[in-house]
C-alpha cells in the first residue's frame, strides 16, 4: 500500500459513488477531490470523507447483544463466534426448507456483488434501497423500452446540444446529487445555449439556476406531462418519423384516443400550472434538438408508475430515446460470469414478502423489489426469519420504521423473537444496530476492494471503476464482502471456489483483458468512453417482446393502468381540512439518507459551514395566517405522528406545502446527537400499516404527506 501521493478510488459518502482521488501523507488521508480522468468531482460530503475515516465512533470489533433488542447493550466477541452464530442459524433455516426467509438489505455496488451471489446460491432474498428512489421509472423503462432494470440513468447532461432542453421534474440535482459532476454539466450545457426548466413546489438550488421554475402542485407531474403530450399530438408536433419506425403498431392510435381529453386546460386543474405554460413548454420541447427529463424522488408519491409511463410516452413522441441530450438506455459492461452461476430462488413461487390485501396485484408490476418497510409485515407473517442488514438503516430511514422496530422486537408464544436473527453490518453504531443480535464492524470505503460496473455510471457510459484500499482498516474490521464469501464457503462451497474478493473480481474482469492489478495500474478506470447512442438501430430494436416501443400496457388493463392516469394520489384527496399542508421531504447536499455517516460528521454538521438542524419551511403568507413567525417553535402533525421543530419562513415554497429536510433524528453517535433536527419519517404513513392503495400505484410516499402546523 502506498503511503504518499494521489490514489484513485471511489467515494461512498452517498450512493452516487463518484470517482475520486485521495491524497496520502505518511499513510494518512489529507485531501479528497474528484478524479478528472473520470470527469469526476467531489462534493462537500465527499471531501468530508476524511472525518468519517478517522471518526472516534468507528466500530472496530464484532459485538453481541446482551440486553433486549432496542436497548443497545453489547459485549465484544470474536469473529469466529460471530460467524458460527450466523452459520448455525442459516444451516437450520435451510434444513427447514426456509432459505428464502433470509433477507439481506444492502446496496448492490454491482449486479454480481459477492453478497448477491451468496443470496442467490443460498436461496435468500435481496432487498435493496433501490426501489425507494424511482421504481416507477424503472418499471416504465422495462415495460415501454425493454430497458434493463436500472437504478437511475439521468440524461447525460454533458451531451446536451445548443437549444436542447433539460427538465427537472421532481429532481433536485444540485442537492440530491446523483453524481457530483452533474451540476457542473448542467451549467455547462446552459452556457452552450441549452435551457433548464425545473418543476418543483420548492424553489431549490436547481430552480435558482433555471431559465424557468414551474411551482407545480405535488404529484401533478403525470397530469402536466399528459397535457404536454396531448398538445403535441393535437397540433401535429410529434416526431412522426420516429413513431412510425419505432412504436409498436396500433399503440400510437390507442394513445391518440386516450389522450384526446387530457387537454392542457383539463390537466391544469390537476397540476395547478396554467394551461398556457403547459402548451408553451410542450411546443418548445417538440421543436428542440433534444429534451432530457430527470425525475426521481419527487414523483414517488404521485402515481409513480403512471408518471414513469407518461415520461416514456413523452420521450417517444418527441423522439428523445437514447439520443444525445435525451434519455440514454443502459449499455451493460460485458463482465465474465463466474461459473457456476447461481440461480436465485423463484420468488413468485415461494412468495415475495408482500402482504396485505393487494399482495396478489403486485405481481402485475414485474419488477419492484420489496422496500424495507415491508419487512415489518413479513416478520409478523412469519415470512422473514433472518435479516442481515448492511449499508442501510431501516430503523430510521423509512416511514413505517416504528412498525419495523415493533416487528423486530415481537415475540412468539415461547417468548422467542419472531425474527430469529438480526445482524447489522456497520461503520459506526446506528439506529438499526441498537436492535441487532450481532453488530459487525465493516471496512470503510477507503479500506476495501470493490468493483463497480453498473450501467448508470453517468460520466462515461459503460465501464469499470475500482474501489481500492488506500489505508489500513482499524482494529478487527472486515469488509462485508469478505464475510459473505466466507459464509458462502461454509454453506454453499460449490459456488465459492475462488480464494477471495480480489480473485472473484479478477475472473469477472478477464474477458475485458483486465485484472484488479491491471486496473489499478491503469488508474482505477476502464471505459471505452462512449455513451453508445441509438443502440436500438444497431441492435435491431428495443428489448421489448416486439422490438418496438410499447406505449400501451395491455397487461395492466385489469388494474386500469394500460395508459397513465393523471389523478393525484388518494392521500391528497383526504383529510384536507384537518391537514391542510402537503409535507415535502427533500435532500441537502450536506447529508446522505438517514445514515450515521454524514450526521455524525463534524464537518457536515457544523453550525456555520455545515447543516446543523432541519427547521420546517413555511411560506410567509401561510405562516402569517397561523400567526407563526420566523424561528418560532411549532408542532407538525400528520395522521400517523407528531414532531416539534422550528419554523423557517420563506417565499421559496408553494403556500400549500411545507418542506423538511430528510434524514435527521438519529439518537446514536457523538456528533449526530449533538446537532438538532427531527425525522420526517415520524410523520409519513407507510403502506404496510396505513396506506392500502400504495401497492397498486407502484409508488411510495416519502415525498409528501398531509400535515397540520400549530404554534
Ligand atoms: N446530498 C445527497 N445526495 C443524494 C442522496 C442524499 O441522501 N443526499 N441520496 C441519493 C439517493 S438514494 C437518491 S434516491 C437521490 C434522490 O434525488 P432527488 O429525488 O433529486 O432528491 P430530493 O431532494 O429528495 O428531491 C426531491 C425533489 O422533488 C421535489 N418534489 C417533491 N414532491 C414533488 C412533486 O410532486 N413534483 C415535483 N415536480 N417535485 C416534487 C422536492 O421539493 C425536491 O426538490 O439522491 C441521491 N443523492
Ligand atoms: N422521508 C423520506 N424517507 C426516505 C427518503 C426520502 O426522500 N424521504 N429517501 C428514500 C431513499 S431514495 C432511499 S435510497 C433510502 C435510503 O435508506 P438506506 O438505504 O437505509 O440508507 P441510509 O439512510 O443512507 O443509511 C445507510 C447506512 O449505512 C451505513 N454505512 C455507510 N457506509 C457504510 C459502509 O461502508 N458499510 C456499512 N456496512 N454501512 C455503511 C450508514 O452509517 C447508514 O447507517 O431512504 C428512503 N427514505
Ligand atoms: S455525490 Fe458527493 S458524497 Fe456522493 S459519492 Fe459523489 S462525491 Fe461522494
Ligand atoms: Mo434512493
Amino acid at each position: 500500500m502506498k503511503k504518499n501521493g494521489w490514489i484513485p478510488t471511489v467515494c461512498y459518502q452517498c450512493k452516487a459513488e463518484c470517482a475520486i482521488l485521495v491524497r496520502l501523507e505518511d499513510g494518512c488521508i489529507k485531501e479528497i477531490r474528484g478524479n478528472p480522468k473520470a470527469r469526476g468531482k467531489a462534493c462537500v460530503k465527499g471531501m468530508a470523507g476524511i472525518s468519517l475515516e478517522y471518526d472516534k465512533d468507528r466500530l472496530t470489533r464484532p459485538l453481541k447483544r446482551t440486553g433486549k433488542r432496542g436497548e443497545g447493550k453489547f459485549e465484544p466477541i470474536s469473529w469466529d463466534e460471530a460467524l458460527n452464530i450466523i452459520t448455525d442459524k442459516l444451516k437450520s433455516l435451510k434444513d427447514r426448507g426456509e432459505a428464502h426467509k433470509l433477507t439481506a438489505n444492502f446496496f448492490p455496488h454491482s449486479i454480481t456483488d459477492p453478497k448477491w451471489r451468496f443470496l442467490d446460491a443460498y436461496g435468500g432474498f435481496i432487498n435493496t434501497a433501490l426501489p425507494h428512489c424511482d421504481s416507477g421509472k424503472i418499471v416504465a423503462c422495462i415495460k415501454t423500452m425493454g430497458g434493463v432494470p436500472n437504478h437511475h440513468i439521468p440524461p447525460a447532461w454533458f451531451t446536451v446540444p445548443k437549444d436542447g432542453i433539460m427538465i427537472m421534474s421532481g429532481r433536485h440535482a444540485f442537492g440530491g446529487l446523483d453524481d457530483a459532476s452533474a451540476p457542473g454539466h448542467i451549467l455547462d450545457a446552459k452556457a452552450r445555449g441549452a435551457k433548464l426548466v425545473v418543476l418543483d413546489p420548492i424553489f431549490t438550488a436547481d430552480a435558482a439556476k433555471a431559465d424557468w421554475w414551474i411551482p407545480i402542485k405535488p404529484a401533478g407531474d403525470t397530469a402536466f406531462f399528459l397535457g404536454m403530450i396531448q398538445h403535441i399530438i393535437a397540433n401535429d408536433l410529434y416526431n412522426k418519423k420516429f413513431i412510425d419506425k419505432w412504436v409498436r403498431e396500433g399503440d400510437f392510435n390507442k394513445l391518440k384516443n386516450y389522450i384526446e381529453d387530457k387537454t392542457p386546460e383539463a390537466m391544469s386543474k390537476i397540476c395547478d400550472v396554467p394551461a398556457a405554460d403547459i402548451k408553451k413548454l410542450a411546443t418548445e420541447c417538440a421543436k428542440a434538438p433534444s429534451v432530457g427529463v430527470d425525475s426521481f424522488k419527487g414523483i414517488m408519491l404521485g402515481q409513480a408508475l403512471d408518471f414513469g409511463h407518461a415520461w416514456t410516452i413523452f420521450l417517444a413522441v418527441t423522439g428523445n430515446i437514447d439520443n444525445p441530450g435525451g434519455q440514454p438506455l443502459p449499455d451493460l459492461t460485458p463482465m465474465t460470469p463466474v461459473e457456476p452461476v447461481p440461480v436465485g430462488p423463484d420468488l413468485n413461487e415461494l412468495g415475495w414478502h408482500r402482504t396485505g390485501k393487494d399482495k396478489e396485484s403486485f405481481s402485475n408490476y414485474s419488477f419492484i423489489m420489496e422496500p424495507t418497510w415491508y419487512q415489518a409485515q413479513a416478520i409478523k407473517n412469519g415470512d422473514l426469519k433472518v435479516l442481515i442488514n448492511s449499508e442501510a438503516n431501516p430503523a430510521l430511514t423509512e416511514m413505517g420504521h416504528k412498525e419495523w422496530r415493533d416487528a423486530v422486537c415481537m415475540v412468539d408464544d415461547n417468548d422467542e423473537y419472531k425474527l430469529e436473527l438480526l445482524v447489522s453490518y456497520e461503520i459506526m453504531l446506528s439506529e438499526t444496530s441498537k436492535y441487532a443480535d450481532l453488530v459487525l464492524p465493516d471496512k470503510s470505503y477507503f479500506e476495501r476492494w470493490e468493483l463497480l460496473y453498473m450501467p448508470w455510471w453517468y460520466n462515461f457510459g459503460k465501464g469499470v471503476l475500482l474501489r481500492q484500499p488506500v489505508v489500513e482498516a482499524p482494529g478487527k474490521c472486515r469488509h462485508s464482502n469478505e464475510i459473505f464469501i466466507e459464509l458462502g464457503k461454509r454453506l454453499v462451497p460449490e459456488y465459492f471456489t475462488f480464494k477471495d474478493d480480489v480473485e472473484y473480481y479478477d475472473i469477472q474482469l478477464a474477458g475485458l483483458g483486465l485484472s484488479v492489478k491491471k486496473l489499478q495500474d491503469m488508474g482505477g478506470l476502464w471505459s471505452p468512453r462512449t455513451m453508445g447512442f441509438r443502440k436500438y438501430e444497431k441492435n435491431g430494436g428495443f428489448g421489448t417482446p416486439s422490438g418496438k416501443l410499447h406505449l400501451y400496457w395491455e397487461d395492466l388493463e385489469g388494474v386500469n393502468q394500460a395508459m397513465p392516469r393523471p389523478g393525484l394520489a388518494p392521500e391528497y384527496e383526504v383529510n384536507i381540512d384537518k391537514y391542510p399542508f402537503i409535507l415535502i421531504s427533500y435532500r441537502t447536499i450536506f447529508h446522505a439518507g438517514a445514515g450515521q455517516w454524514t450526521h455524525n460528521n463534524p464537518q457536515l454538521r457544523d453550525t456555520v459551514s455545515g447543516f446543523f438542524e432541519n427547521p420546517v419551511l413555511i411560506n410567509k403568507s401561510a405562516a402569517t395566517k397561523l400567526n407563526i413567525k420566523d424561528g418560532d417553535n411549532v408542532t407538525m402533525s400528520s395522521r400517523t405522528g407528531q414532531i416539534k421543530c422550528k419554523a423557517k419562513l420563506t417565499e421559496r415554497i408553494r403556500p400549500d406545502c411545507v418542506g423538511l429536510v430528510h434524514g435527521f433524528g438519529s439518537t446514536v453517535g457523538r456528533t449526530a446527537t449533538m446537532g438538532q433536527g427531527v425525522s420526517d419519517n415520524i410523520l409519513i404513513p407507510d403502506s404496510g400499516s396505513t396506506l392500502d392503495w400504495q401497492d397498486v400505484v407502484g409508488g411510495e410516499s416519502h415525498v409528501s404527506t398531509r400535515v397540520r402546523i400549530e404554534k
